[in-house]
């Protein structure tokens, strides 16, 4: 017999679980207890939401569930952004919290919170284990729920007592959920409908979303997009799925997104949304996008199909099974009045300009992209920050983008770069952020050293909120308020002050001179970048 803590850190072993991202307390002390003798490696980090944004970028590098841990009260509350911003971007997570002992559930005691409640709008399920047997059982089919069909974050929320009890352990070698089977395989009917679709169509465009890499699909949509010659738009989650320069493809589509994607999309007769949500910010008026066009939707989850968009073939199953049979057909129609029109309307929209004593943003990024190796992955965080990446950043075959794309989450990128570096230790990880979102997770910087994690971080320094000072200063008559964050901290003395090298550029013609210190770096490292006050978003 061992306890259910122990129980719980061999659930993660036999998973194969190597790293964990957690914060310690009272409540979940008797599982820290069991991991002291395991294997599994405990990354502490400084704030639990971040062990949750660190758990997200090496889920999304491993492709498997990443693994978070709290205590009880607030220590899941504080746990809570990042289980929704994961929900968001349908990125797998298993969330450990500890729960004040089963006799003492709804008795306000200290630190007790109602976190499987509070947690239930975004997760994909969630479990308050009051038997300790259950153990083996929940685990198992937590991480299958997160991992399979539309990826997703699982609570597992264990009191104490349970913990501290006693069961005979044996992992379930199998799954039984009768309500639970995630369609897999397309419908074949709806597959060649679609082929047909495609083959008949003048003007099709793929618009690819991040379910391409939830289902590991890059090779296969690339081949599609080749063999049925249809050009492609992404939307944020989907940057990176195909290289910036890749002929077929045309940029990032929506609200912050390139002209010559947006273009694309207005003009398609046939559009293939594939592993994309149709969200408000990508796609702003999905009927008026529509009307007379022959629209495909592609998800594993078919409460997304018809959600947002009238469709007129919907295909609810893994894209990368689905892709796989649409390559298997042959192509006959070239669409090349289509794709000669669409080479014409590919452009960039950022300009050199450039304002003495700042750098120019949208060049700088582009000038780092040329330095940094192609199998690069490059973490955004939210604001102007991140659009200035997501147009500029120029990826290349095996480079990799992320972000908080559905929700939005100030101070994802450098967690989320800390779990990147740990799932790819080989590759080089860069975190681009702004000057406000750094200031909500620079505690991170002590787990960047205790770890070794040779992350590169960028700090685009407008001493603004700039995308909501870009708002106030359009739609609200230049009536700024709350967006003006000053000229502090330091940013360099600050990275100094946890043993982190770091420098700081303010022309474009010392840009790469800095880019190449920072490259060159074998360890961790913070450039400051001091960008214009009033630099615009696009
Ligand atoms: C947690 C959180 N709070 C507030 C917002 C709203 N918001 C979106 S962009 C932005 C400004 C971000 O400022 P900064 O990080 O300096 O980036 P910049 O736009 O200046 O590049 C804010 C406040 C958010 N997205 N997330
Ligand atoms: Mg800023």
């Amino acid at each position: 017999m061992i306890s259910a803590a122990e129980a719980m850190v061999r659930c993660l072993e036999n998973e194969g679980v190597k790293v964990v991202f957690g914060y310690p307390g009272a409540a979940i002390c008797p599982f820290y207890d069991k991991l002291y003798e395991s294997q599994v490696h405990h990354v502490l980090v400084r704030h639990e939401a971040n062990a949750g944004h660190a758990a997200s970028g090496y889920a999304r590098m491993t492709n498997r569930p990443g693994v978070c841990i709290a205590t009880s009260g607030p220590g899941a509350t504080n746990l809570l952004t990042a289980i929704a911003t994961a929900y968001a971007d349908s990125i797998p997570l298993i969330c450990i919290t500890g729960q004040v002992s089963c006799d003492q559930i709804g008795c306000d005691v200290f630190q007790e919170v109602d976190i499987t409640g509070a947690a239930e709008p975004f997760v994909k399920y969630s479990y308050l284990v009051k038997n300790e047997h259950d153990i083996p059982r929940v685990f198992k089919e937590a991480c299958y729920l997160a991992g399979t069909g539309r990826k997703g974050p699982v609570l597992i929320d264990v009191p104490m007592d349970v913990q501290n009890r006693m069961i005979d352990f044996e992992y379930p070698s199998e799954i039984r959920m009768r309500t639970y089977k995630p369609a897999f395989k397309g419908n074949p009917l709806q597959i060649q409908r679609i082929r047909d679709a495609v083959n008949n169509a003048e003007r099709p465009l793929l618009c690819v979303g991040g379910g391409i890499f939830l289902s590991d699909a890059v090779d296969e949509i690339r081949e599609f997009a080749y063999k049925a010659q249809i050009p492609a738009v992404s939307t944020m989650m989907g940057l990176s799925v195909f290289p910036t320069d890749h002929p077929m493809y045309l940029g990032m589509i929506g609200m912050h997104g390139l002209r010559s994607a947006n273009t694309a999309m207005n003009s398609c007769d046939t559009i293939v949304m594939i592993g994309a949500r149709v969200g408000d910010r990508a796609i702003r008026s999905p009927s008026f996008l529509a009307e007379g066009k022959n629209v495909i939707h592609i998800d594993i989850d078919p409460a997304e199909i018809g959600k947002n968009i009238n469709v007129d073939i919907p295909l609810v199953g893994d894209c990368r099974e689905i892709l796989s049979e649409l390559c298997r057909a042959e192509y006959t129609n070239r669409h090349e009045q289509w794709l000669s029109q669409i080479r014409e309307i590919k452009n960039t929209i950022s300009t050199n300009e450039e304002t003495e004593g700042y750098i120019n943003p949208k060049v700088f990024i582009r000038k780092l992209s040329d330095r940094l190796p192609d199998d690069v992955v490059c973490v955004a965080d939210v604001g102007s920050n991140q659009i200035w990446t997501c147009n500029n950043y120029g990826f290349r075959e095996g480079g990799r983008f992320l972000t908080s794309g559905g929700m939005g989450t100030m101070g994802y990128s450098i967690p989320c770069a800390i779990g990147a570096k740990l799932a790819s230790p080989e590759k080089e990880v860069v975190a681009v952020c702004g000057d406000g979102s750094f200031q909500m997770m620079m505690m991170e910087l002590a787990t960047i050293v205790q770890e070794n994690a040779a992350v590169k971080i960028i700090v685009m320094k407008n001493k603004r909120l700039g995308m909501v000072r870009e708002l106030q200063t359009n739609m609200y008559d230049d009536r700024l308020i709350a967006t003006d964050i000053g000229n502090y901290p330091d940013f360099v003395a600050l990275a100094r002050a946890y043993g982190i090298e770091a420098d700081r550029v303010s022309t474009m013609s010392e840009a790469e001179e800095k880019i190449e210190k920072l490259a060159s770096s074998k360890s961790a490292y913070l450039l400051e970048c001091n960008v214009y006050k009033l630099e615009s978003t696009l």
